[in-house]
């Protein structure tokens, strides 16, 4: 059905209709968010993103629980690099690139153990898992013909990081259509005043971009 539920939000209630919402979960691999991984290895502070691991896992729950589609984001290219820009690949670190092995295999390479997403948030059976060659969700993919086929309006978005994949997927989406939630304490960023500024920016100008609200609020707005 086409009825929607008010979900308190910023910038103001968000009309989901839970009949027509997929859960997407962004990028939640080893190798941004555990000790040991890319991202600490580049230097950045991942105890942050483990930190709303258990926030996503409760999501995924009730997103399961609801029926939601579910759909897991991997960043990832393939062995051979085809689908690797030489721009992105020589982008930033030297001794660090992507396709080079890193301290959980190759850096961003489909199938190593650094790619694979986090314990506790690994896709179930029939989850759709969609490697990614972009931050945005949607360049390269089949996502947008899988969201049709699926009937799909509305996303909800959690994930990694808040400002670089999550709000790149968020902005594709919405020019694509979808209506879109981030789940704020379930998307974390290794800089908190860029998580901050990218929910600034989505919400502004009456949602320019979409809607966020806390994971308990959507719950209980559900309940
Ligand atoms: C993601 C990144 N997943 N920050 N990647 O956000 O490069």
């Amino acid at each position: 059905s086409d009825i929607a539920v008010a979900v308190p939000a910023r910038p103001y209630p968000y009309a989901l209709v839970p009949d027509r919402t997929a859960l997407v979960v962004i990028d939640m691999q080893r190798d941004f968010i555990e000790p040991g991984g890319f991202g600490d290895a580049l230097g950045n502070d991942v105890t942050r993103l483990t930190a709303i691991v258990p926030a996503v896992a409760r999501l995924l729950a009730f997103a399961r629980g609801r029926g939601w589609p579910v759909i897991h984001t991997r960043e990832s290219h393939r062995p051979d690099l085809s689908d690797c820009p030489p721009a992105k690949r020589l982008r930033g670190n030297a001794a660090l690139r992507i396709g080079d092995e890193g301290p959980m295999g190759r850096i961003l390479v489909q199938g190593e153990p650094g790619n694979a997403i986090v314990e506790a948030c690994m896709p179930l059976p029939g989850e759709i898992v969609l490697d990614k060659p972009g931050k945005g969700m949607f360049w390269n993919t089949a996502v947008h013909d899988i969201l049709a086929g699926l009937g799909v309006s509305h996303l909800v978005f959690a994930g990694v990081t808040t400002e670089v994949c999550v709000q790149t997927s968020m902005r594709e989406a919405n020019d694509r259509g979808f209506e879109c939630l981030l789940i704020e304490d379930a998307t974390e960023s290794y800089f908190p005043q860029f998580k901050a500024a990218a929910i600034e920016m989505i919400t502004a100008q009456g949602g320019i971009v979409g809607w966020a609200t806390p994971l308990a609020t959507l719950t209980e707005a559900c309940a």
